[in-house]
């Protein structure tokens, strides 16, 4: 069977989760949604990174120890997920026993193999980035994203030997496994300026992975970070799966941490003897007011303060229908309601309620069975394979966008035909309302990875048994199964118009 892995990243836990967490966060987790509808053999994997100086400072200044910070947040982010409705197949913290194992072995296998060496460590270091500078890279002094100074920092480290690896990175990015392409240019950019050996170990703090070769050492955060991908798809537990799984693996990031996912991850797994990942999508920032969101300016909205408003599949699809991948969007309430009244309450809701109505008044209720030559049949193939691509293109704004077509389509073809127009009980009727019905079975399969609550809900109002995220793609997509026979009550509108205020 086809696999597919796909991850987040995994969330600092000096912070409390917010949309611009959740923005990835949900993305990924419609792609293991419609990937699982693929019938691939999927993983999802998120989690929390929880090592590092920052963490160590956060749980400081609470009064916590780190692990008891890291605890209380990284519990945050598995609620604030629950809440969303992702789908999970498993959450990571770094502080498990067996991701320390998993990082020290590979890390092992990247010095065995050559890769790794002392020495000694300078320079300009953010502790909001975990990340050295260089000189040219600051800003007056302050760190390009936290404008804030970075500290000057000396120690004795290991490094990785990452100017080796100039020739396969361009190889791997030239491969197209970097999305989008302008994300896929700006890695080259960074692997073509010449790439400098790294630091990956610290004596100056002990809240990390230990060196497994010299206990004085904790690997530098990232490093330990990146290495959960590979602990979360088994690695330590199945090696057999964990090689399916990694064949297939696609990674979700932020564009602020391209450096690390598209030049030194790809490198350290070419290090230890694995394949580098099969794909990274980059997505660009949320912001508010032109700027990321940010504590000091009270932008960091939580997932559930929208939730309450939109309800949990009106909040997913603005996120997945909205965002074009890879460029920055701008966060406005305004847009959201916008969006909600004319896709989910006018569009879907609105074709859902006005078919089931037709079928009470002109057929007593009982649901028709699609017309087989219906001009509906083609628009819904097309609306499938457009949303394949779509999801396949990692570009979920596409895919929703061609199944919203269909449904505008469908609203459109009922009021040329008038069906209210017609004799009762007559087969012309039955024929559009059944081939009607027909595309919001699937038109409703294709939006569940999007739509979670509520694709069940207009499956069960239409009359189906099961569930549409059950369904088996592509035989599910074949034109004609609606089974008719069911009798049809009106529902409760699934998507209640919201009004601006
Ligand atoms: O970077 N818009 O963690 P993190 C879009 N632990 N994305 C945003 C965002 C916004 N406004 N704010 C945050 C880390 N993010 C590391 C990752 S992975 C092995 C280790 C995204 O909690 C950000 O771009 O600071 C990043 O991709 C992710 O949230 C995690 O941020």
């Amino acid at each position: 069977m086809e696999t597919f892995y796909v991850t987040t990243p995994i969330y600092y836990v000096n912070d409390v989760p917010h949309i611009g967490h959740a923005y990835a966060t949900v993305i990924a987790d419609a792609m293991a949604r419609w990937n699982r509808l693929m019938g691939r053999d999927t993983m999802f994997l998120t989690g929390t990174d929880e090592h590092g100086l920052k963490i160590q400072r956060a749980a400081e200044a609470n009064g916590l120890t780190p692990l008891e910070q890291a605890d209380v947040t990284s519990s945050r982010f598995q609620e604030a997920w629950k809440s969303l409705n992702i789908s999970e197949d498993r959450f990571i913290r770094t502080t498990e026993p067996e991701h320390h194992k998993v990082v020290q072995e590979f890390i092992l296998r990247m010095k065995e193999n050559g890769y790794i060496e002392k020495g000694t460590y300078s320079g300009h270091y953010c502790v909001g980035c975990e990340a050295y500078y260089t000189e040219d890279d600051l800003v007056e002094g302050n760190c390009p994203t936290h404008e804030k100074p970075a500290e000057w920092l000396e120690e004795d480290n290991y490094f990785f030997k990452l100017s080796e690896f100039e020739k396969p990175l361009r190889e791997w990015i030239e491969s197209g496994a970097i999305q989008p392409a302008g994300k896929a240019s700006e890695a080259l950019g960074i692997v073509e300026q010449g790439l400098d050996d790294v630091s990956i170990s610290r004596t100056s703090i002990d809240w990390g992975v230990k060196v497994p070769w010299d206990d004085e050492h904790v690997f530098y955060v990232w490093y330990d970070a990146l290495i959960n991908y590979v602990t979360g798809a088994g690695y330590a537990s199945d090696t057999e799966k964990f090689e399916r799984l990694w064949a297939n693996s696609h990674h979700v990031i932020g564009k602020d941490i391209l450096r690390f996912h598209c030049v030194y991850w790809p490198a350290m797994l070419i290090a230890a003897g694995f394949e580098p990942p099969k794909q990274v999508n980059v997505t660009g920032f949320l912001l508010i007011g032109g700027k990321k969101l940010s504590k000091t300016g009270l932008t960091q909205i939580h997932p559930d303060d929208l939730i309450k408003d939109f309800g949990v599949d009106g909040y997913r699809y603005h996120f997945l229908r909205d965002v074009s991948i890879g460029a920055d969007s701008e966060f406005s309430y305004e847009h959201m309601i916008e969006r909600y009244n004319a896709d989910l309450a006018n569009t879907y809701g609105n074709l859902a309620s006005r078919v089931v109505t037709l079928v009470g008044k002109k057929l007593g209720g009982t649901a028709p069975v699609p017309d087989p030559e219906s001009p509906l049949a083609k628009l819904a193939t097309e609306a499938y394979e457009k949303a394949s691509e779509g999801w396949t293109n990692f570009t979920p704004s596409i895919a929703l966008d061609s199944v919203w077509h269909l449904l505008r389509e469908t609203n459109a073809y009922l009021g040329e035909t008038e069906p209210w127009k017609l004799e009762d009980n007559s087969d012309e009727v039955g024929a559009i309302l059944g081939s009607a019905l027909e595309v919001l079975r699937i038109a409703t399969i294709l939006a569940s990875p999007a739509l979670v609550e509520s694709s069940k809900q207009i499956w069960e109002a239409i009359g189906m048994p099961g569930s549409p995220d059950a369904q088996v793609m592509p035989d599910a997509m074949a034109w004609g199964q609606y089974p008719g026979g069911a009798e049809l009550a009106q529902p409760k509108p699934v998507f209640p118009r919201l009004k601006a205020e």
